[in-house]
């Protein structure tokens, strides 16, 4: 058969990808099947709510085929990558829709990226287009927008959502809200091929695209959403930031939607936002990183909440949920926890709603397929035996098999045999869960927010007082990890202050949650016995010192 799949892209191997459609796992189905098939079952069930918007599954369907139409005027064809960078409102899933249907593919970017991290995802995507709104917490994303253009020539188009409030959109960009296009039939994507680029948690140099295709995507929405027990009275509340994995798909607002229910979007994860949403669109099921559970959780204990009684199932993950946590969770917000463990790679790990209580408190739950392969190895890849840590490796219908574009990294991510070396460190149960450990590599988790050493290393280095720097994790009791950077001065009799690494870095364009929380000046760096250039041996030399109190 020709192989029409994105360039770039590494399929499935055949005999595996006949094995998922024969089984039913890959059902051929495409995202804008999807919304079609539920909008003709359903067309006046509500699909999104926001603060302002109200939309059927009629409403968003016409929407989408309008913001469709008016993209491919804009000469966005099938097959091209854009950029979206948008907060949690409505349009979002407008726009990806209209992305989908008209076969170009969304580059997911958090809208905390900044130019550092947009201009490298816009290279290695080839994007030729970006969508994000005017302003969002008082940041002026089209001028980010502007900036990330003016550097990557072949991204030519930027769209803007205009405020809310009627603000004019910028005359240098085009208003999202004023797109027009002849009405007009787009083919039918091949469910085989790409729909998507997600982007990789910490990454260096090029980043680390995930493409996902609309089988593999949808396989593994549609699961999550029968392990959450999703059905058309679901409300499903975003309130993480909608284009990370865990919110999009775990079961997400794509599972609410498989499932025929409701897309509610909180406008930012605090309490006092979340709660009023959860109260005025009745949300049923959420997902939350373990900080922000602790926040919902302190917040509904104090008493004279909103009413958000309409809440049943809470999924926690992302990062590490201590076991204290999970066991505060239910009491306190009414709820059954579901913890979640997944990578925008694939693999997701679910406790299940009828666990016994010990295995949802103090597990991350098991694979949410029985046709996902886990495999515990040593550093040599063999087989720990059964109950002792090891690194976690899984294949299976809906993990990649590789990167979009990136031999390097494909090399030292994916065995010759098409097994994604995930980098967890886990211990696998004899009753299949998966308790989570820890990580091999030098990537700090902060409460889901990943960062890689290495990336902040980069900047930092770029520091002029900083001679050198390393990055190490910390154990932090709010967000489980923080990030505390060990630097030798240039000038020791100026050393560098966290205020001003912060602001460095800051400046450079780099998302805000990765700037250090702490710094360390030292004099010297430990002798680690294996050589100067070992990054790794010092940044676990460090690690050592810190948590024997060295670090303050
Ligand atoms: C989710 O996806 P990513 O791609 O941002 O990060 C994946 C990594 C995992 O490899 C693991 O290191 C960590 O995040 N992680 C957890 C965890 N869930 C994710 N570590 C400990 N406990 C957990 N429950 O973070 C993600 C994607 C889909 C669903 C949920 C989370």
């Amino acid at each position: 058969m020709l192989d029409t799949h994105l360039p770039g892209f590494t399929p499935w191997p055949a005999a595996e990808a006949r094995k998922y459609r024969e089984l039913g796992l890959w059902t051929g189905e495409t995202f804008d099947d999807v919304l079609r098939a539920r909008t003709a079952e359903n067309p006046t069930a509500l699909a999104v709510v926001d603060q302002a918007r109200r939309w059927t599954y009629a409403d968003l369907d016409a929407r989408v085929d309008e913001s469709a139409c008016g993209l491919a005027e804009l000469g966005i064809a099938a097959g091209d990558r854009v950029l979206v960078q948008l907060p949690n409102i409505a349009e979002f899933v407008e726009v990806i829709f209209a992305l989908f249907r008209l076969g170009a593919l969304p580059v997911f970017c958090l809208p905390a990226h900044r130019r550092a991290e947009l201009v490298p995802i816009a290279r290695a995507g080839r994007a030729v287009a970006m969508i994000t709104c005017h302003h969002h917490q008082l940041f002026d994303h089209a001028a980010l927008a502007a900036e990330v253009r003016a550097e990557v020539p072949a991204l030519t188009r930027l769209i803007v959502l205009p405020d809310r409030d009627g603000t004019a959109v910028p005359e240098y960009a085009i208003n999202f809200s004023e797109l027009r296009g002849a009405p007009r039939n787009f083919p039918r994507a091949d469910p085989s091929d790409v729909a998507f680029l997600q982007l990789s948690g910490g990454s260096t140099g090029i980043p680390k695209l995930i493409p996902r295709t609309h089988d593999d995507y949808l396989f593994s929405v549609r699961r999550s959403a029968e392990l959450c027990e999703l059905d058309t009275s679901t409300v499903y509340l975003a309130a993480l930031p909608v284009a990370h994995n865990f919110p999009m798909s775990s079961p997400g607002i794509l599972g609410a939607l498989w499932a025929g229910g409701t897309v509610a979007m909180a406008a930012d994860p605090t309490p006092a936002t979340a709660f009023a949403a959860i109260e005025a669109f009745g949300a049923t099921i959420t997902g939350l990183v373990p900080p922000l559970a602790r926040l919902w959780a302190e917040r509904a204990e104090a008493g004279g909440t909103p009413d958000i009684s309409s809440l049943r199932v809470l999924l926690v993950g992302g990062a590490r949920c201590p076991d204290e946590l999970a066991a505060r969770l239910g009491p306190a917000l009414g709820v059954t926890l579901q913890q979640v463990f997944g990578m925008a790679e694939g693999l997701v790990c679910y406790t299940r709603l009828d666990d016994p209580a010990e295995v949802i408190m103090s597990t991350q739950g098991r694979p949410m397929s029985e046709h996902d392969l886990v495999a515990v190895v040593d550093e040599e890849g063999e087989p720990v035996p059964p109950g002792t840590d090891g690194l976690l490796r899984t294949k299976g219908p809906y993990t990649i098999r590789g990167y979009y574009d990136n031999p390097a990294a494909n090399e030292r991510s994916f065995t010759a045999d098409g097994w994604y070396r995930t980098g967890d460190v886990v211990c696998l149960r004899p009753d299949g869960n998966l308790v989570v450990k820890g990580r091999q590599d030098d990537r700090v988790n902060r409460g889901g927010e990943k960062v890689s050493a290495e990336e902040l290393e980069e900047h930092l280095l770029a520091h002029p007082a900083v001679r050198d720097a390393i990055i190490v994790s910390v154990p932090d009791s709010h967000l489980g990890e923080r990030t505390c950077a060990f630097v030798l001065a240039t000038d020791p009799a100026l050393p560098p202050t966290l205020l001003s690494v912060r602001k460095f870095v800051r400046e450079r364009g780099v998302a805000a949650w990765k700037l250090p929380d702490l710094v360390e000046v030292v004099d010297s760096f430990p002798e680690t016995g294996v050589g100067k250039t070992s990054r790794r041996a010092l940044r676990a030399a460090l690690l050592t010192a810190s948590n024997h109190g060295n670090a303050s």
